[in-house]
């Protein structure tokens, strides 16, 4: 699906309205200051990049909660904006490879991709599923919802009108769940949707893991796939840095195999590096976090071992 030469779009989202700890929208600052566009470019690819995002402010007293999601205008507006963009160097060949920021972005980065591709199927790692609606929430933080509202399952929030149901609920499937809200466990349910939690991470092995959620998303291996990668599906001994870190996590290589065998299935056309927050943990552990971060980018863009 990617055109020659092969482009990585760097989206660098500095955005952290869709939770509330400050620092999140540092997070892509860092990646690209730790090297990632000189990394690609060592990898082969052609990198465009001109610049982190500059999003429209809204401040708090304009942006009152909506029912309870909160700084909602904010994150709709802004995840419009990413859906644009994203859409947009797709639609070129293009792979946008966008930088979180929290994951409420990936409202934005996937309706761009199916946009540009609408038989693209969602590969979701992360500890937890991102699928509240807005009855079941209940931090009201947006990080949390992304998935439903791509999916168009709970009532509809009229700010968000611009969000397309897209996405069937059979062309996602997560791996690394281990925080799941009891409201998203029933949604889970109900909508039949795909779940590789660290349970049959433990059970099968992380190869037969991928096979089976590839499998599921992606039979004849025929569809583009969007990779949508939380750092804090990895186990906070690997990646501290980030707000909402769960223990019981995957493995330094699991997380890289997961991103190594999506780019060996040669279906790759977006990727997403979320909630990477410099501002948690000591140097040392944002150091660790944001090298993680990278090392995560390059093996999905081809980076091998051997
Ligand atoms: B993340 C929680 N389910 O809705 C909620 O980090 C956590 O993007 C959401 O995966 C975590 O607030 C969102 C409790
Ligand atoms: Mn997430
Ligand atoms: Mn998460
Ligand atoms: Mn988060």
């Amino acid at each position: 699906f990617l055109k020659e030469p092969l482009t990585a779009s760097i989206v660098g989202c500095p955005f952290s309205g869709g939770q509330p700890r400050p620092g999140v929208d540092q997070g892509p600052i860092h990646l690209v200051e730790a090297g990632l566009i000189e990394q690609l470019s060592g990898l082969g690819w052609k990198v465009q990049f001109d610049g982190h995002h500059q999003f429209e402010e809204i401040n708090a007293a304009a942006d009152p909660p909506i029912g309870k999601l909160k700084n909602p205008r904010l994150v709709s507006r802004v995840s419009e904006a990413v859906a644009k963009a994203v859409g947009g160097h797709a639609k070129k060949g293009e792979l946008p490879v966008t930088l979180g920021g929290d994951h409420s972005l990936a409202m934005g980065t996937i309706s761009g991709t199916l946009e540009a591709y609408p038989e693209a199927c969602v590969v979701w790692i992360d500890a937890h599923a991102d699928i509240n609606t807005v009855e079941t929430t209940d931090s009201g933080n947006i990080h949390g919802m992304p998935v439903s509202f791509l999916l168009g399952i709970g009532s509809a929030v009229p700010e968000f009108s611009w969000v397309k149901p897209l996405l069937k609920s059979e062309r996602i499937v997560y791996i690394g769940l281990r925080d799941v809200d009891a409201g998203e466990k029933r949604i889970l349910k109900e909508n039949n949707i795909k779940a590789f939690s660290m349970h049959e991470v433990d059970k099968y092995g992380i190869g037969k893991v991928v096979e089976m959620a590839l499998d599921h998303v992606n039979p004849k291996r025929d569809r583009p796939i969007h990779l949508s990668f939380d750092v804090d599906a990895l186990d906070p001994s690997v990646a501290p840095s980030t707000g909402t870190p769960v223990r019981g996590g995957l493995t330094f290589r699991e997380g890289h195999f997961i991103c190594e065998e999506i780019w060996s299935s040669g279906l790759l056309v977006a990727l997403d590096l979320m909630e990477v927050n410099p501002s948690l943990a000591d140097a040392a552990s944002v150091q660790q976090t944001v090298a993680i971060g990278c090392s995560l980018v390059r093996s999905a863009l081809g980076e091998t071992l051997l």
